[in-house]
């Protein structure tokens, strides 16, 4: 097949002449033309200038002057599309980038994997158990996690669900981050009940007090932090993995001030591993948006699919457009990492280099639980950072799979969650979450890691 030309003709739709993976076929056609309709006539749920603005920002972490904090679950739930759930995500990916910020001295890109992350790729399309085989759970977007017939048929009305609450969580995180409660005189107040009583309590409170001498000693100098729109407020952008073209495609539109297409289903959109082929439906959708977008690069991706996915999908070299999140294990990514980098920094090719230290590190426990060691979590992280500091590429940020709330999903970490506590909170509807107390402890280690290098 012809890799797509880049000059050929897109549309929205353009994409449903080539291969597509990962999307199951509907079997109420009828119902879901209705709701592609009714989708497609919804207001957008970002603004193409939003985007434009963070692709700024991912420009400037590219070049070492900004540092990506990209964070959420793994999937999001609908039954989790609760305020609380919300608000303690938002509140440790805050707490994550001041402690970035602060300790790095690095200005932070908060990019949260919320307000869409419904949609899962899956390496098989069936599940068996017992004697019963059922087609794969594919995330709340497309059908229920339930193990019966009818939960597993994909049903389109819940791309209309998924809209609407990637509209209620969107509103109220750009409430939180613009409405006050991001205020940087706020940043001792955000500390969670459960990490209070955690080790990582007393570091955390040091820092909130020295910003808060900070301040103080800005005001006092006559500098009027009390009232700037810098201290006040920060800018929350979102972001999921663009895998359900039908739901993305009726979210795309024009943008009438550059007369550009955007997918505004969120402000940057990535394609995984299953769904990057050339030639894919996936590639071909995402060449005509201009939305910031990102690119999994695992030990299976060779430098020539990302010189190819490159030029399709950033013909003009445009800095920013173009995020790589590696994601290769701990004990791979010295290996496998150094030769794309080079081979990446070498073309010239402009891109973002994030470290996912989460997907090439997931093991089953004796008990069959999917779960994630705090250590070798860390050890890609700072595996990372050496590739980039020998190949000189400036680390640009990290993307997670974390929750605000309590959970043993990963083993480790300060309060050393060992196999055993695994069951005592495990509610992930996927792939295990860093709770909010190991998500504050990488960030200090990041900050650290960060300070190093400079
Ligand atoms: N406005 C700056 C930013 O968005 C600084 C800031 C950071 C302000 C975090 C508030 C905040 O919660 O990065």
């Amino acid at each position: 097949t012809q890799p797509n030309p880049t000059s050929a003709p897109w549309m929205p739709e353009s994409w449903r002449s080539f291969p597509v993976r990962q999307i199951p076929s509907y079997p109420d056609t009828a119902a879901l033309d209705a709701v592609e309709q009714r989708l497609g006539a919804y207001p957008p749920l970002v603004f193409a200038g939003e985007a434009r603005r963070l692709k700024s920002h991912l420009a400037q972490a590219a070049q070492g002057r900004a540092f990506v904090l990209q964070g959420g679950a793994c999937a999001e739930s609908f039954s989790e599309f609760k305020s609380d759930i919300v608000r303690d995500t938002f509140r440790v990916l805050l707490q994550m980038a001041v402690v970035l910020t602060f300790g790095a001295k690095v200005p932070v890109i908060k990019l949260g994997r919320m307000a869409g992350q419904f949609a899962k790729p899956r390496s098989s399309d069936t599940e068996t158990q017992g004697d019963v085989t059922l087609p794969s759970y594919r995330g709340d977007i497309i059908n229920g996690p339930e193990f019966t017939p009818e939960a597993r048929i994909p049903d389109p009305v819940r791309m209309e669900t998924g809209y609407f609450q990637s509209a209620g969580i969107l509103n109220l995180l750009r409430a939180f981050s613009r409405g006050g409660y991001a205020n940087l005189h706020q940043v001792h107040r955000w500390n969670l009940g459960f990490v209070e009583r955690s080790p990582l309590a007393n570091r955390y409170r040091a820092m909130a007090e020295r910003i808060g001498e900070t301040l103080a000693f800005m005001q006092a100098c006559g500098i009027d932090a009390a009232s700037s729109a810098q201290v006040d407020e920060t800018e929350f952008y979102t972001s999921h993995e663009a895998l359900l073209l039908p739901y993305e495609q009726a979210l795309t539109r024009i943008d009438s001030t550059t007369g550009e297409w955007y997918d505004c289903s969120a402000h940057f959109v990535w394609i995984g591993d299953r769904t990057r082929q050339p030639d894919g439906a996936h590639v071909e959708f995402l060449r005509g948006v201009r939305n910031p977008i990102g690119i999994k690069v695992g030990p299976t991706t060779s430098v020539d699919d990302i010189r190819r996915l490159n030029d399709i999908l950033n013909p003009n070299n445009e800095a920013g457009r173009i995020t790589l999140i590696s994601r290769m294990g701990a004990s791979k990514i010295g290996e496998f990492l150094p030769p794309i980098m080079r081979a990446v920094r070498d073309s010239g090719q402009q891109v973002t280099w994030l470290s996912d230290p989460m997907h090439g590190n997931t093991i089953s426990t004796q008990q069959k639980v999917k779960t994630r060691s705090f250590d070798s979590i860390m050890d890609e992280v700072k595996g990372f950072f050496s590739v980039c500091a020998a190949e000189g590429v400036p680390a640009g940020g990290v993307h997670l799979e974390m929750t605000g709330q309590n959970v043993t999903e990963c083993v480790g970490g300060a309060q050393r969650l060992t196999e055993a506590d695994l069951g005592d909170r495990y509610e992930t509807f996927c792939d295990p979450r860093m709770n909010a107390e190991q998500s504050l402890e990488l960030a200090f280690l990041i900050a650290e890691e960060l300070t190093a290098r400079v």
